[in-house]
């Protein structure tokens, strides 16, 4: 079931050797608070110029898709910006099914841009306030079923911020 190139660690995104991080972004590219300001503050503002174009471009990213821009001054290459669902009770299953899709679209987007090796953060469980252990079990899910089909990503990193995250993905994943 676990697939070897799954990783669980606890930590900054903004600090892993990938060649590409995902933020967890909003639709409208622009910058926000939790990891997407992290993000931008450490990767500097060649992130948020690419942003701005792609938002000229095509008006932003609907939820469940993902853009793709420079890492500017991280160590990754490229951000992937994903957007995930804000949570709503009255709408699980579509929340779960967008929740999904920005996972499976940040891989496709990688793909496609060749990133061998690279970093999710736990999309949608912060400021989007899904439930952290629904929202694990379809992260991995996602990204198990995605490489079986897949051949060259060489690891997927899940970089758990805080402490209920890392328990849940630790209990699903086993140690790191
Ligand atoms: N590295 C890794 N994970 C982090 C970091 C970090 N430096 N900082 C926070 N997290 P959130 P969302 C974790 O709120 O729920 C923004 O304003 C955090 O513990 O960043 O998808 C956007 O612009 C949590 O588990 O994203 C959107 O408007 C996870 O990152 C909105 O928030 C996601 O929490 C998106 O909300």
């Amino acid at each position: 079931m676990k697939d070897s190139r799954v990783e669980v660690i606890q930590g900054d995104i903004t600090k892993q050797q990938v060649n590409a991080v995902v933020n967890a972004a909003n639709s409208s590219l622009l910058g926000g608070g939790g990891v997407d300001g992290a993000i931008h503050r450490a990767g500097g503002k060649a992130i948020l110029e690419e942003c701005i174009k792609i938002r000229d471009r095509q008006g932003g990213c609907n939820t469940g898709e993902a853009v793709i821009t420079t890492g500017g001054n991280l160590p990754a290459k490229y951000v992937i910006h994903a957007v995930g669902p804000v949570w709503s009770n009255n709408s699980a299953d579509k929340a779960a099914t967008l929740l999904a899709n920005a996972y499976r679209n940040s891989l496709k987007l990688a793909v496609k841009n060749g990133v061998k090796t690279i970093a999710f953060p736990n999309i949608s469980t912060g400021i989007y306030h899904f439930p952290k252990p629904q929202a694990a079990d379809i992260a991995i899910k996602t990204i198990t079923d995605f490489l079986t089909e897949n051949n060259t990503i060489t690891k997927v990193l899940f970089v758990c911020f805080d402490d209920d995250n890392y328990g849940l993905y630790q209990q699903r994943l086993g140690g790191s």
